[in-house]
C-alpha cells in the first residue's frame, strides 16, 4: 500500500494561526511520518490557494500586485512550515503554469462528459461602488444556521456552500454599502445533480469507516439531491475558462484549487525526475490510499464536489478518507487577527521551538470537538508532561548510566525485558499506539505515548537504582537497562510526533540502531530491541545525556497571556 497523503492548500492571503496548524498541517505530518516509520511508501503534497476572491481582497488593500502578492505569501508558509517542522514533499502554487495545464485537462473531461453547462445565475451587485459580487466580496447572515458573517461562497459556522443571493441583508465587502441588488449573469456550471446518484453509491461506501463529524454531515447533506453549481466569475484573477466564448470569464477558485493536490504531485515527480506517473502510479493507483487533511469548512468540497469531479472525469480515484478536524480556539474565543485576539505562529517558535510547541497542539488538537489554546495550559502541559516525563525521566536514568557504568553495562544484563511484566506492558501499548495512528486518532495516540513515559517512571522510580546500586551493582543495571529499552521505545515512538526531539534520544542509541531496526520497534516487535543490546558485550552510550526538554519559562507565559488580555 502507498499512500498519497494531502494538507488543505492555504490561501495565500495571510498569516496562518495555531488553528490552521492543527486542523490541518500538522495532522497530515504525523500522519505521513508515521506510515513512513512502518516501512510504508508515501508522498505529502501540499501548495498555496493562490485564486479567488479572498486573495483579491488582500493584494487590493495591500495595493500590491496579485502575483507579487501570492508569491509573497507563498514564500512566508513555507519558511514556517519548516520551522514547525511540517515537511512536504512538494509544496506548489496554483498560479503556476503546470498547474492551469492539469485543471484545462479536468475541465475537458467534466465538458466532454457534459457535466458542465452554461446558464444564468443571480448574481449580487453593489450599486455604490458598481462591482459584482461573489464569494467574498459580500457578507451576510447565513440562511440555514443565522451565524451573522456568513460569506458568498461559504458560511464559516455550520459549513454551508452559500447561495450569495439567498444571504440576509448582505453587506458589500469591498465599500461596505448595502445597496445591493440582484442581476442576471451566465456562467459555467458543474452539473453535480446529474451525477447524484453515482455519488451516492460511492458516498455509502464510507459510512462506518469516516470520522463521525464527518460523514453523517455529508450524507445529510446530499441524501435528497445534490445542486448544481457556478464554476465561473467574471473576474481579472485566475484561470481562464478554457472555452474559445468564454470569454473574460474565469474558474472559479474551488474548481481548481483541489486540482492542485494533483498538479503539484505531478510537478514534485518531475522535479525529482521520478519514472512514475502521477496518475497511473499514484492517482489511479488502487493500491494508494488517498487521504485529504482539512478542518472541518471545508468538508464539502473534499467529500462532495472533488469527488464528484474525480469519478465524473475519471482522471483520479475519488478519496479514500477526509479526518477533517474541528476548530481550535484561543482561550475560548475563535483567532482574530483583526481584533487583536491572536498569536504570531512565528514569534512563539522562536520563544519555544517546535518541540514544545507540536506537543501541545497535538495533545489539543480538534478531532472529535472544538478545543482551545492557552498559554497556561501550553506551559503546564510541556512543563508537567513532556519535560518531567519524558525528558527528565530519560536525563535521569542515562546521566546516572553515565556516572556508574562509563565503560558499559554487560548486554546479557538487557534480556528478559521483553518477558517481563514490563516487557508485556510495552508491548501492549506499542500495539495499540500503532492502531490509533492508523485509525488516525492522532490525539488519543500521543496520549498513549505519554502513558507508556508514565510506567517507565514509575518502573524507575519504584526499583530506586540509587538505593539498588549500594547492595547489588548488577540488581541496579538491570534497571538501568530495562529503563533504557523503555527509552528507547519512547524515543521511536515519538518521531511522528516530535522529530528532532525523538532524534536527540535516539542519537544515544546511534551506534545500535539501523533504520531498519527502528521500524521494527515502532511495529512492536520488542524482541528486537532487546537483541539489539544482547548481542554486545557491552553496551555504551554514544554522547553524554544532555537536558531534553527546556522548562516553558513561567515568566514570559505570564507575559503573553498578559498581552492577551
Ligand atoms: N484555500 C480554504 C482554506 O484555506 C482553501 C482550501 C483549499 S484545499 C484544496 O481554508
Ligand atoms: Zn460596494
Amino acid at each position: 500500500m502507498r499512500h498519497l497523503i494531502t494538507s488543505a492548500l492555504p490561501y495565500a492571503n495571510g498569516p496562518l494561526h495555531f488553528g490552521h496548524l492543527v486542523g490541518a498541517y500538522l495532522p497530515a505530518d504525523v500522519y505521513t511520518r508515521h506510515v513512513r516509520q512502518k516501512g510504508e511508501k508515501a508522498v505529502h503534497i501540499c501548495g498555496t490557494d493562490e485564486h479567488g476572491v479572498a486573495i483579491m481582497l488582500g493584494a487590493q488593500k495591500e495595493k500590491e500586485d496579485y502575483k507579487a502578492y501570492v508569491d509573497r505569501w507563498h514564500n512566508f508558509f513555507k519558511e514556517l512550515f519548516h520551522q514547525y517542522q511540517v515537511d512536504f514533499d512538494f509544496f506548489g502554487q496554483t498560479s503556476a503554469d503546470y498547474h492551469k495545464e492539469e485543471v484545462e485537462a479536468w475541465f475537458k473531461l467534466l465538458n466532454d462528459r457534459e457535466l458542465i453547462s452554461k446558464k444564468d445565475d443571480q448574481q449580487l451587485y453593489c450599486n455604490d461602488c458598481s462591482n459584482h459580487l461573489p464569494d467574498r466580496f459580500v457578507e451576510g447572515k447565513c440562511y440555514k444556521c443565522g451565524y451573522e458573517a456568513a460569506r458568498g461562497d461559504e458560511c464559516p459556522s455550520c459549513g454551508l456552500w452559500v447561495e450569495p443571493s439567498k444571504l440576509i441583508e448582505p453587506v458589500c465587502k469591498i465599500c461596505s454599502s448595502q445597496n445591493i441588488k440582484e442581476v442576471t449573469s451566465t456562467q459555467y456550471y458543474l452539473l453535480l445533480s446529474k451525477f447524484h446518484s453515482e455519488f451516492r453509491n460511492w458516498l455509502e461506501t464510507k459510512e462506518g469507516k469516516w470520522r463521525k463529524t464527518v460523514f453523517p454531515f455529508v450524507d445529510s447533506l446530499s441524501k435528497t439531491e445534490l445542486h448544481d453549481r457556478a464554476i465561473s466569475r467574471d473576474l481579472d484573477w485566475g484561470i481562464d475558462v478554457p472555452l474559445p466564448d468564454a470569454d473574460g470569464k474565469k474558474l472559479y477558485v474551488w474548481f481548481d484549487a483541489p486540482i492542485g493536490y494533483v498538479s503539484n504531485l505531478k510537478e514534485y515527480l518531475k522535479s525529482i525526475d521520478s519514472k512514475e506517473d502521477y496518475l497511473k502510479d499514484w492517482w489511479k493507483n488502487d493500491d494508494t490510499q488517498i487521504v485529504n487533511f482539512i478542518g472541518k469548512d471545508n468538508i464539502i468540497f473534499h467529500t462532495i464536489i472533488f469527488p464528484v469531479m474525480s469519478l465524473a472525469s475519471g482522471r483520479v480515484n475519488p478519496v479514500t478518507n477526509v479526518p477533517a478536524n474541528q476548530f481550535l480556539n484561543l482561550a475560548g474565543k475563535p483567532f482574530s487577527k483583526s481584533s487583536g485576539w491572536y498569536i504570531d505562529a512565528q514569534k512563539a517558535i522562536s520563544d519555544f521551538g517546535a518541540d514544545a510547541l507540536r506537543y501541545y497542539l497535538i495533545s489539543i488538537m480538534p478531532e472529535n470537538q472544538d478545543s482551545s489554546f492557552t498559554w497556561d495550559h501550553f506551559a503546564a502541559r510541556v512543563n508537567n508532561e513532556l519535560a518531567n516525563n519524558i525528558g527528565n525521566l530519560i536525563n535521569r536514568c542515562l546521566k546516572f548510566w553515565d556516572k556508574n557504568w562509563k565503560d558499559g553495562i554487560e548486554g546479557q544484563l538487557f534480556s528478559g525485558f521483553a518477558d517481563s511484566s514490563e516487557g508485556l506492558k510495552l508491548q501492549q501499548g506499542l500495539t495499540e499506539h500503532l492502531e490509533l495512528l492508523d485509525s488516525i486518532q492522532i490525539r488519543k495516540a500521543l496520549e498513549k505515548v505519554m502513558a507508556i513515559g508514565n510506567n517507565a517512571n514509575t518502573f524507575f522510580s519504584d526499583r530506586e537504582p540509587w538505593a539498588q546500586i549500594k547492595e547489588d551493582r548488577n540488581k541496579a543495571a538491570t534497571t538501568i537497562a530495562y529503563t533504557t529499552q523503555y527509552i528507547l521505545a519512547l524515543g521511536v515512538l515519538l518521531t511522528p510526533y516530535l522529530p528532532s526531539l525523538s532524534k536527540r534520544i535516539l542519537s544515544y542509541f546511534d551506534d545500535l540502531l539501523t533504520p531498519e531496526l527502528k521500524s521494527n520497534i515502532y511495529k512492536g516487535n520488542l524482541d528486537v530491541i532487546e537483541s539489539i543490546f544482547t548481542s554486545r558485550e557491552l553496551v555504551k552510550l554514544s554522547g553524554e545525556p544532555q537536558v531534553l526538554v527546556p522548562k516553558i519559562d513561567e515568566d514570559l507565559i505570564k507575559k503573553l497571556s498578559s498581552e492577551l488580555q
